[in-house]
């Protein structure tokens, strides 16, 4: 049921004693989160009954615009002055790094941007991880070097490869799990830091993949991820088959990041540009 209808039983009732605290139980089950819920509910609060609705798809949209993707378009994935752009994928284990950046690297090749990819696998904590990403390049027919040693080294190793080849970018799939959680954060910085030296403007792209299911999870592993690396978006994955889409407000609520992308499958076609006002009129329903 969308949460329009859902809300719209509460708001139309005659005693208003209950309302807050049943629209409240609503939006916190559909993974608004806290922060989201009480400003929703604030701006709702001072609207009139029949106004409910646009309140409170305007509040959505406001808030998944808070932070302005760069050059205003969610899609446009940075180009680099002088080429390759580097763009590095970060997530905890299982959100769908590599399958997201198989999706890039489809959209990257498409007709308009034909856009030339290398793969870095930079993931060398998890056996197999370097396999997966490798069985993407093949069927994608894009090279992909690494999968051994320091995922720095990896990552400055593919840099050097792609100006070699005359590629135009760069996709470094990274570890999404180690024994802690500083570790992996400092592990990533690191490599934050060697392509930094290595390449004028890298990286190009620093984007943080969150499973869309997990609700205040992913609020947590943002605000880590944000607070230790520059981040210049969010991807937002598994939001196909969820009735919990509010996880997306929370997360741009949390951190001043824009989301760039969702991924609604496991195709490569599953990714959807970000667009705010089509998910909240999506996300509120009629
Ligand atoms: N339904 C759905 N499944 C997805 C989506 N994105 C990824 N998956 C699935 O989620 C699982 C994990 O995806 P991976 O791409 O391997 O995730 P990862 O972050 O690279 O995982 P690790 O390398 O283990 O850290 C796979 O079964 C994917 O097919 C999505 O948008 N929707
Ligand atoms: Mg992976």
């Amino acid at each position: 049921m969308a949460l329009w209808q859902k809300l719209a039983r509460v708001f139309g009732r005659r005693d208003p004693g209950s309302v807050r605290e049943d629209a409240e139980r609503i939006l916190l089950e559909a993974d608004f989160g806290v922060a989201a819920t009480e400003e929703i509910l604030e701006q709702v609060a001072r609207v009139s009954d029949g106004e409910f609705r646009a309140a409170l798809e305007r509040t959505i949209a406001r808030i998944l615009t808070a932070a302005a993707p760069p050059g205003g378009d969610p899609g446009g994935l940075a180009r680099a002055a002088r080429p390759p752009a580097v763009m590095l994928v970060f997530g905890v284990n299982g959100v769908g790094k590599t399958t997201t950046i198989a999706k890039l690297a489809h959209r990257l090749a498409r007709e308009g941007e034909g856009r030339s990819v290398l793969f870095a696998a930079a993931d060398t904590f998890r056996a197999g991880a370097a396999e997966q990403l490798r069985i993407w390049a093949d069927r994608l027919g894009v090279p992909c070097v690494g999968g051994r040693g320091d995922p720095a080294a990896v990552a400055f190793d593919a840099v050097a490869a792609a100006r070699v080849r005359g590629l135009d970018t760069v996709l470094v799939d990274t570890a999404g799990r180690l024994h802690t959680e500083d570790q992996l954060l400092e592990e990533l910085k690191k490599v934050v830091r060697v392509v930094a030296k290595q390449q004028p403007g890298a990286p190009h792209e620093s984007l943080l993949v969150l499973d869309g299911t997990v609700g205040q999870n992913a609020v947590h592993q943002a605000k880590a991820f944000a607070a230790a690396i520059p981040l210049t978006g969010l991807i937002v994955t598994k939001l196909d088959g969820t009735a919990k889409g509010g996880s997306v407000v929370a997360l741009e609520r949390a951190v001043p990041v824009p989301i760039r992308f969702l991924g609604t499958g496991e195709g490569l076609d599953d990714l959807e540009v970000f667009d705010a006002a089509r998910y909240a009129r999506r996300l509120v329903g009629e």
